[in-house]
Order: structure tokens, then C-alpha cells, then sequence
């Protein structure tokens, strides 16, 4: 009985070793402008990495919309002012921004999307970060993207 209750343990354990690298992580934002995760941390293990963007908030897209938009840290800003004039169609992106390594659309209260990327694009020697391009919401919303 005590042996098959240890095997069982030692079981659950190698499981949720296993079950360490979790290639996917899920963010809210919300009608405060602000993302409720402030780092990011990618597994280097992960292969491909998935970012479940919500926004548990209520105004319209138009008002209060979010993406998640992932680039190295320095280039962030410049990112989204390029973008700024870029129109809500186009997710406030300029068109085929190399800089740009993923990005959800832009989306309103009590809408969801998800990205998912190669994680050979990062570098572990760069700073990676991820932001909102919404015109004005990088002040606020913005947080490192960590390979670990
Ligand atoms: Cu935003």
C-alpha cells in the first residue's frame, strides 16, 4: 500500500516536470488601459509560444482597444509611433514591420485573440518586450518578454 502510494508520488512528480514548459501564456487587459501581466517568460525548451490576449473590460475597440505586440524592447516605442497612423484595420501596425516578431489584433472589451510564434526568433542575447500599439497605450501598457 505505502509502495504503491510513493510510485504514485513519484509519478505526479516526473508529470508535472514534464508538464514544466509551458509553451502558452495567457494575458488580460482591461478598460483601465492596463495589461494584467507586466513580464513574459518563454521556456527555452518551447519550440513555438502561444499569447492568449483577452480583455475582460467592456468598451469597444474603437475606445479602449488592445493587441500584444512582441519586438525587441529598444525598438518598441519607435514600433508604435510608426503605427499610430496606421489606421485600427491595420491593428496600428505598419504594414510588413520586420521589427514586429508577433502580434494579436486589435480587439475590444470581452473579445479574445491569440499569437503564436517561433521561439527561434528571439535571441537570448537580446532584450525582447512585448506592448499595446493602440495610439497612447504603450505608456501604461508594456512589459519584458524574458527567454529563460
Ligand atoms: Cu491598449
Amino acid at each position: 500500500m505505502i509502495r504503491k502510494l510513493v510510485a504514485a508520488s513519484v509519478l505526479t512528480l516526473a508529470s508535472g516536470h514534464l508538464l514544466a514548459a509551458e509553451c502558452s501564456v495567457e494575458v488580460d487587459s482591461t478598460d483601465q488601459m492596463t495589461f494584467t501581466t507586466k513580464a513574459i517568460e518563454i521556456d527555452k525548451s518551447c519550440k513555438q509560444f502561444t499569447v492568449n490576449l483577452k480583455h475582460s473590460g467592456s468598451l469597444p475597440k474603437a475606445v479602449m482597444g488592445h493587441n500584444l505586440v512582441i519586438s525587441k524592447y529598444d525598438e518598441m516605442s519607435q514600433i508604435a509611433t510608426d503605427g499610430m497612423s496606421v489606421g485600427i484595420d491595420k491593428d496600428y501596425l505598419k504594414d510588413g514591420d520586420a521589427r514586429v516578431i508577433a502580434h494579436t489584433k486589435v480587439i475590444g472589451g470581452g473579445e479574445k485573440d491569440s499569437v503564436t510564434f517561433d521561439v527561434s526568433k528571439l535571441d537570448p542575447a537580446e532584450k525582447y518586450g512585448f506592448f499595446c500599439s493602440f495610439p497612447g497605450h504603450i505608456g501604461m501598457m508594456k512589459g519584458t518578454v524574458t527567454l529563460k
